[in-house]
């Protein structure tokens, strides 16, 4: 942006023609109706507005007349056209170009948002707060805003602009100073930072907290937890497939004490399933590229792509990445966190048994399509390395006992039922050596029992998903986000609120617009979707269209749900609307693993499958031998995996209710993982999605520009016609609110400050600037004249 147009000096009749031009009013453009103003604007000649460009990049112009509805307009270029007075909004004089918090801009429509912050971003200025919100947008680069010096600045308070140090800054010095557990809460699209900002947190709280030794230990667990639970995909080289709380404890002295790790939702399938050009988790590929020659021998390692499972993709590497170096980064990490080296063998070992499970073929005995399994070089492998007897294995994968009154019949399975079995093994293997490896790091950074008020948990889940095809996932990922956006309102709400009572305004209370329906639709029993699911689940015959069909059935007349054609449906989440295909909800919802797997694994001489096999029936609901199930097969009857994640998260909106919360907000500026990219369509989907605009919404509807009486008093003050008896600040304030016409209701007076509703103090800014510039234009033609 140019600054030419301020620059030349004021045109002598520009008050004059501000005031008589005839004011259009700029209506709620369809982009605008999320979060516009919800008061008209005045567009007044040779102001500067926003154009909207065919492409729907906005670009700045400058109003040259209006008359009616319509607007001739220049461009910077020198271009002028005729526009549809409505086209335009209003853009924000030059003094807030990059204002670190958009509430402060005087018009909070959607181009002048995205150019403050784009503004910023052009510096490697990536922080922004959006009210009490702290806005990052991933510059996809090294930016110098990190390391010590920087800690110490935020430290010390000599650093004062917007960044995540200060937010945990914050958050420490609100958990001394309140003795209340602290929350800091990321949210964003696949891509944007989350990770990456978790651990810039992490950073700051060890470099204050430090000193046990301890907080070495947490800032290790990030790599091993990245290893098995990150893998590349189409948005993001290292994306996070779970979600994790890590809840920092702290001693009456302020040091680290200890830390625990809960994690949400493993995507399991992605050990045997994954989709061309993604990988499956980081550590299948650190281990065969960083394996030592012992290690490799032991379990007779191959290359990546000698095992199916990885074979899938063609993708094996990640430029910029070296996974031999990196598996030494996780051996490493695992020592910190004292995971003994036998332990260590034992997760290798169960990592190359999942590899080699993908391995293992079956041959069609008869015409019946049942299968046998193929006595080669997989199975032997499987059977070596999880310690169990070689036909037990092929067994377990090829036949399922049952129970038929009070005999116990072997039926053979198909080949798809085998395979089935075998990825479902697969899969919980390793679901259950993650959840393994996330409980010995909790022993080792381990709590004293007693709970302190003292703790900082940082919450890195997955944001709101929206793709071309939505399936089980999304649809947990997103039931997710709208609890947490229930959090986020109330909080964002509650604290705007009280600020006002607290400086003694005048307020009623507002109701903010919550996304209570949107959840019900989700939570009610027995007609809300997880219940239906559910049931569904349970049912021997039921299948994905019997579930799609029901919804329809019963949920066609809430406003947030809509049915449609086949096997999908919409859900109206506050985001978005988002269509599911139910197409696996059912499987991926009972996620079962036959009951003749676990028996295996609890036959193994290894102790890894051993625990798995306890973990899994211990996790059952009943540990129901041999209950009838959809084939007839024996399974174990669990809780579903929708149930399950309700209640996780249930008790994780419990535990951040007690805790005061700070929010950071991802923003990925491009799809392309390119630093210098900043696509303004991008951004501005996720600004609407995650909620920001919300916040910035339900601040407008209060008052978001907010200056002490001195400060307001300094800058105006010399704009009064006519001299006050009283010079205190407050007295001088109320003058220039009377001389300026400012309207009561769009200001309230507060005992420190001032309040104001949007655009009001643009107003004054405006005028003070021209009367700036006709001093110093009357000056220098004083000047001149003297010369
Ligand atoms: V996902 O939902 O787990 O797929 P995240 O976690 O939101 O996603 P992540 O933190 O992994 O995204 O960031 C993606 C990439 O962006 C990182 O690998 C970095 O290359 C890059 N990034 C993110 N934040 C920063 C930063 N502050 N400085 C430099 C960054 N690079
Ligand atoms: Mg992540």
């Amino acid at each position: 942006r140019s600054n030419s147009i301020e620059e030349k000096p004021p045109e002598s009749d520009e008050l004059l023609d501000a005031a008589a031009s005839p004011v259009p009013v700029i209506s709620e453009s369809r982009l605008e109706s999320r979060w516009s103003d919800t008061r008209s604007y005045s567009m007044k000649k040779k102001l500067q507005s926003w154009f909207q460009l065919p492409n729907s990049d906005w670009t700045l112009s400058k109003i040259l007349s209006t008359s009616g509805a319509e607007s001739l307009i220049s461009f910077d270029d020198g271009k002028v056209t005729k526009v549809k007075t409505e086209q335009l909004l209003p853009a924000n004089p030059d003094i807030l170009d990059g204002v670190d918090n958009l509430m402060q801009l005087s018009y909070l429509n959607e181009p002048s948002v995205l150019y403050n912050l784009q503004y910023r971003y052009n510096q490697d200025m990536i922080y922004t707060k959006a009210g009490p919100v702290l806005v990052a947008i991933n510059p996809f680069k090294r930016v110098p805003l990190y390391g010590n010096n920087f800690i110490e600045a935020y430290r010390r308070k000599s650093m004062e602009s917007p960044h995540v140090y200060a937010i945990t800054d914050t958050a420490i010095r609100e958990m001394i100073r309140d003795e209340v557990n602290q929350s800091i809460i990321i949210s964003g699209e696949s891509g944007a930072g989350k990770t990456e900002t978790a651990k810039i947190a992490m950073q700051y709280l060890a470099a204050l907290g430090g000193g046990s030794g301890i907080e070495y230990e947490i800032l290790k667990t990030n790599p091993i937890l990245e290893a098995f639970g990150n893998a590349k995909t189409l948005r993001n080289d290292n994306s996070s497939r779970f979600g994790k709380l890590i809840e920092i404890h702290f001693s009456e002295t302020g040091k680290i004490s200890g830390a625990k790790i809960e994690t949400f939702l493993l995507e399991k399938s992605r050990v045997v399933q994954c989709a061309e050009g993604e990988r499956s988790y980081h550590i299948f590929y650190q281990l065969c590229a960083g394996a030592p020659p012992s290690l490799r021998e032991k379990l007779n390692l191959r290359n990546a792509n000698e095992y199916k499972y990885l074979k899938q993709s063609t993708c094996y590497s990640i430029p910029g990445v070296d996974d031999a170096e990196d598996f030494r980064t996780v051996m490493e990490a695992l020592d910190v966190v004292h995971v003994s080296k036998e332990d260590q063998d034992s997760v290798f070992a169960m990592l190359a048994a999942v590899l080699w499970l993908g391995n293992i073929s079956f041959t069609v005995i008869d015409n019946e399509n049942h299968v046998e399994v193929v006595a080669d070089e997989g199975v032997n492998e499987v059977a070596k390395l999880i310690g169990c007897d070689i036909e037990a294995l092929k067994l377990a994968l090829s036949t399922r006992k049952m129970r038929v009154g009070n005999d116990i019949i072997v039926q053979k399975l198909t080949l798809s039922q085998a395979i089935d079995a075998r990825d479902a093994l697969a899969k919980s293997l390793y679901a259950c050596l993650f959840e393994w490896l996330v409980e010995q790091i909790n022993k080792s950074l381990e709590v004293g029992k007693r709970r302190t008020r003292r703790s900082i948990s940082i919450l890195d889940i997955y944001g709101f998903e929206s793709f071309d095809r939505n399936s089980f996932e999304q649809f947990c990922i997103n039931y997710a986000n709208e609890r947490l956006q229930q959090h986020f309102n109330r909080h964002l709400f509650k604290l705007e609120q009280e600020e006002y009572i607290q400086d003694g305004i005048d307020w009623t209370k507002v109701d903010f617009e919550d996304n209570q329906d949107c959840l019900n639709l989700f939570e009610r029993k027995p007609l809300g979707l997880l219940s239906l699911l559910d049931e569904e689940s349970t049912f021997p015959n039921g299948s994905d269209l019997t579930f799609a069909n029901k919804l329809k059935q019963h949920l066609n007349s809430n406003l947030c749900f809509r049915g449609e054609r086949g096997k999908a449906f919409t859900v109206c989440h506050y985001a978005g609307e988002v269509a599911y295909d139910t197409s696996g909800f059912l499987e991926k919802n009972r996620d079962l693993l036959h009951l003749d797997s676990i028996e295996l694994l609890s036959s193994c001489s290894c102790q890894l499958p051993q625990i798995f096999a306890t973990n899994l029936l211990t996790q059952s609901d009943k540990p129901v031998v041999g209950a009838l199930h959809r084939s007839g097969g024996a399974e174990s009857q669990k809780l579903s995996v929708a149930t399950k994640f309700k209640s996780q998260l249930f008790r994780l909106m419990q535990r951040l209710e007690n805790t005061t919360p700070h929010f950071i907000r991802c923003i990925k500026p491009n799809n392309l993982q390119q630093p210098a990219l900043y696509e303004q369509g991008l951004v501005l989907q996720q600004l609407r999605c995650c909620g920001v605009l919300e916040v910035v919404r339900i601040s407008r509807s209060g008052y978001p520009t907010r200056m002490s009486h001195q400060k307001f008093a300094r800058r105006y003050g010399f704009l009064l016609l006519e001299s006050i008896a009283s010079q205190d600040p407050l007295s001088v304030s109320v003058a220039i609110l009377h001389q300026f016409n400012i309207l009561p209701d769009m200001y309230q007076v507060g005992y420190t400050k001032l309040f104001f509703r949007t655009g009001q103090v643009g107003v004054l800014e405006d005028t003070r600037n021209r009367t700036l510039h006709g001093i110093l234009r009357v000056q220098s033609c004083f000047r001149g004249h003297q010369a």
